[in-house]
């Protein structure tokens, strides 16, 4: 899954992705360099990010999704506004991708009466304030249980398994540790029977262990997209594709899990 930040403040990329033919362009190469999905976002969900407007979001997103789609390209949609999913459902798009897990009221309905897959992430807190003082008891045991009770009310409300992923959110309301933890842990998440998805790319966590600044941490996002591999997760969610793709074609060979192997 490619990432595509529609949005002036991305931690990630600076805002680099905030004109639309920009944006179009990075969306269409990361298609080619081989990402099977790409996730547009129109409201920055890094840590300290305040929301946007309703009209904001839909101006920055549906056109783009609407493109893509037109294209062949399968898009994901990250967005926690119901409104923005139905648009998106409309506009084409093949999931959404909700850091809220579908908990907004009205989510559920929204994407129940589509077929669409649903990425329901699991955050704690909301980004504006999550990195203040994140705190568990078990944090792999409760990033599973809400996850597993956010899936039975997709299921309750008429969103089939089989459209279901699950996603223990990587740096949203969460130390180094409790990163490493979820991280070390994935098999028994994936043990669950839904597909996982993992975002790791750039993140803090990768800044922490090696020192990097946001924009030096592609060797980091590569070993952690490859560690989120190696541990079950079926997507993962990347800045740099075409590195990506690369690194995952040489571990599956290796692992004789290609053609090419
Ligand atoms: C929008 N967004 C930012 N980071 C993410 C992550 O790790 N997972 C998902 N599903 N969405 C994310």
């Amino acid at each position: 899954m490619g990432i595509v930040n529609v949005t002036p403040d991305s931690f990630s990329d600076g805002g680099r992705f905030f004109d639309a033919a920009l944006a179009l362009d990075h969306a269409r190469r990361m298609a080619s360099d081989g990402a099977d999905l790409i996730d547009i976002g129109g409201e920055s969900t890094r840590p300290g990010a305040a929301p946007i407007v309703l009209e904001e979001e839909l101006a920055r997103v549906i056109p783009l999704a609407e493109t893509l789609a037109r294209d062949g390209i399968a898009v994901s949609v990250d967005t926690r506004k119901p409104e923005v999913m139905r648009a998106a459902i409309a506009a084409g798009a093949a999931m959404i991708n909700d850091v809220c897990a579908l908990t907004v009221e009205g989510a559920l309905d929204a994407c129940a009466a589509s077929e669409v897959g649903v990425c329901l992430m699991h955050m704690c807190g909301e980004p504006r304030t999550m990195q203040q003082a994140p705190s568990y008891g078990d944090v792999v045991a409760e990033v599973r249980d809400f996850l597993l009770a956010r899936a039975q009310a997709c299921i309750a409300a008429g969103i089939a398994p089989s459209r279901i992923v699950l996603d223990p959110g990587f740096g949203f309301g969460k130390t180094l540790a409790h990163n490493l933890a979820l991280l070390r842990a994935l098999p028994d998440l994936a043990a669950a029977g839904y597909p996982v998805l993992a975002g790791l790319s750039r993140k803090a966590s990768l800044g922490q262990i090696t020192g990097r600044g946001v924009g030096e941490r592609l060797p980091a996002s590569l070993a952690a997209a490859l560690a989120a591999v190696a541990r079950g997760a079926a997507i993962v969610r990347v800045h740099d594709v075409r590195a990506t793709v690369d690194a995952l074609k040489v571990w599956l060979a290796v692992e004789a899990r290609s053609p090419m192997g």
